[in-house]
């Protein structure tokens, strides 16, 4: 059976901005696994209650159901090796904590009234008040404006720049989970604000240029809450 990947879906259910499911989706392109990607919505979590917790991705590959984005790409590299290079091959979760708690509260900051107005109407009381409870601030007042959070995030972001100056991936010549783990929060800006966050000289917009690009354009063909298609 082809694998499965619950995500996590907007309102228009072909719209998935969670970072933690893109890097998965990346890291099952990656190994050339094809994958059925199953839409679910914040308030809909009793579809997932069959893997104990109450968080996406979540996946499922036959009779295995595995969770947690890092344990996912263990899992990925343990039971589909890949000749070249793998995808933990360099050791990356300093940058996955790094990710999680430095730089994606940042960037989901920036945009949380955009995931806001894009999920579903029936989704709107749970994501504000667990977000609300989260930051302890109302949504309004949680946002940070662009020009300060486009500063921030400069900073941040300073120590990957310096590699993307150096290499054209995170992982080398090549990318890896490294990669899709920093460019996840980037990567959900696209599908639900138009918010331009670095300059085209930016070494960090030339790779995240071509993160879009890989495995057949898989994130930038990805439907956006702009897509007329629709
Ligand atoms: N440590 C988990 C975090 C997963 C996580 O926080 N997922 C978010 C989506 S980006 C979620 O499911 N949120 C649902 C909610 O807040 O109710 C991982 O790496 O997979």
């Amino acid at each position: 059976m082809t694998i499965q990947i619950y995500d996590l879906a907007a309102a228009n259910s072909e719209v998935r901005f969670s970072p933690f499911c893109w890097r998965v989706k990346l890291a099952l392109a990656f190994k050339g696994l094809k994958f059925e990607s199953i839409p679910i919505r914040f308030v809909e979590k009793n579809r997932i209650a069959f893997s104990g917790q109450k968080l996406l991705p979540v996946l499922v590959d036959n009779e295995k159901v595995i969770v947690d984005s890092w344990d996912i790409a263990r899992y990925l590299d343990k039971f589909y090796p890949t000749e070249s290079n793998l995808l933990l091959e360099n050791q990356s979760k300093l940058l996955n904590y790094y990710t999680q708690l430095s730089v994606q509260p940042l960037i989901l900051k920036m945009v949380i009234l955009d995931i806001f107005n894009c999920i579903d109407v029936g989704d709107r009381d749970y994501f504000r008040t667990s977000r609300e409870a989260r930051f302890g601030n109302s949504l309004e007042l949680i946002k940070i404006p662009a020009e300060q959070g486009i500063l921030l995030l400069q900073q941040v972001l300073q120590p990957i720049r310096l590699i993307l100056q150096e290499q054209p991936f995170l992982g080398g010549n090549t990318p890896d989970y490294q990669d899709f783990i920093a460019a996840s929060p980037l990567l959900m800006t696209r599908f639900v604000s138009s918010l331009q966050f670095f300059e085209p000289t930016d070494p960090i917009f030339i790779w995240l240029e071509k993160i879009l690009d890989l495995y057949g354009g898989l994130a930038r063909n990805s439907p956006t809450i702009y897509s007329k298609e629709i």
